[in-house]
């Protein structure tokens, strides 16, 4: 079964302001030398290739330095509110954004996007971090740390963090708690612990893949945001560093103890096999934090993850 509609639009969002490193910006351009369009054609899609988005030009005219907690606000701000306003437009015109980052703070975008197009949306968010800091809880100031806690009902801070004015005028939509479900949590700052907790968020962390194998956890997940609608659209956001980092070295924050390769690849087929996955990012691929071996084995593993998320079946 392969994943609609049939018009891909490839999404590059070289972002690194989100968290402190150089390197992730290198993504899109790496997945495409790597043959991502003839990939994707090859499964059947019509593919819409853009340039990648342009995060830099901030620079020249707006304050770059940190503000109060956060790192970057405005850089992070202005580059989102470009990547929203370019996934609303692409699924308005009926067709699949993927999107390249890249480090996680594009999930903002990705999310204001996809709620503002399609608010009613099923999101799954597999990560070995919760990304649901505000800037009010955030221990490191890092933005790729809050792209769920910035959209989230009752968590979102009332007034926009500087530089994210747009998601408090176009893009107000946000991400109810039951809307979304993690897969592959493994370390969880204490107050996110504490909103998962109280808001009852379904999060199937690595111990229950390992008590219940990724199989039933994927059917769980799933089973959560489809049971009143099975025609929901659903987006996938997967951060690489949800790969074990034997598997998957080369990114910012890795944590041991992750999704083994079969586990990494069943995630994307159980999402690509419902038929209802509108829309994806795939995040923090830094080929410039490890060897060229490293750097290779995770680019490879990227692509073979989009490939199996774009309806690539075994048989
Ligand atoms: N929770 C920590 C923070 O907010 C670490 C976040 C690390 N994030 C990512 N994204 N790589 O998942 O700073
Ligand atoms: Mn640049
Ligand atoms: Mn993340
Ligand atoms: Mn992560």
């Amino acid at each position: 079964p392969v994943a609609h509609p049939h018009t891909c639009t490839v999404i590059g969002a070289p972002m690194t302001y989100g968290q402190p490193f150089v390197g992730t910006d290198h993504g899109p351009e790496i997945l495409r030398q790597r043959g991502l369009r003839s990939m994707l054609t090859a499964l059947g899609w019509r593919v819409e290739d853009l340039p990648d988005l342009d995060f830099d030009d901030a620079t020249t005219h707006k304050p770059t330095a940190g503000i109060g907690n956060v790192r970057n606000p405005w850089l992070v701000g202005k580059g989102t509110e470009k990547l929203a306003k370019l996934v609303s437009d692409t699924i308005k015109k009926g067709r699949f954004p993927l999107i390249l980052g890249g480090d996680h703070s594009i999930g903002i975008g990705s999310l204001a996007g996809v709620l503002s197009a399609r608010p009613h949306t099923g999101i799954i968010w597999v990560d070995a971090h919760a990304d649901l800091n505000t800037p009010a809880m955030s221990e490191s100031g890092n933005m790729h740390g809050m792209p769920v806690g910035l959209l989230m009902e009752g968590v979102a801070p009332s007034e926009p963090v500087p530089g994210f004015d747009w998601l408090y005028q176009t893009f107000r939509n946000r991400l109810p708690p039951d809307s979304i479900v993690y897969v592959g949590l493994r370390d969880v700052d204490p107050a996110e612990r504490e909103l998962i907790r109280d808001l009852g968020i379904s999060a199937f962390t690595m111990h229950e893949i390992d008590r219940y194998g990724i199989g039933n956890v994927m059917e769980m997940a799933i089973g959560h945001l489809l049971e009143k609608d099975p025609n929901r659209p659903l987006h996938l956001s997967y951060d690489i560093d949800a790969v074990d980092p034997v598997l998957a070295p080369a990114t910012g924050t890795t944590v041991r103890g992750g999704l083994t390769f079969r586990e990494a690849h069943f995630v994307a087929e159980a999402i690509a096999q419902t038929g209802n996955l509108a829309s994806a990012d795939i995040v923090e691929f830094n080929p410039t934090l490890t060897n060229d071996a490293g750097a290779d084995e995770t680019a490879e593993l990227t692509l073979q993850i989009i490939t199996s998320l774009m309806g690539k079946s075994i048989i």
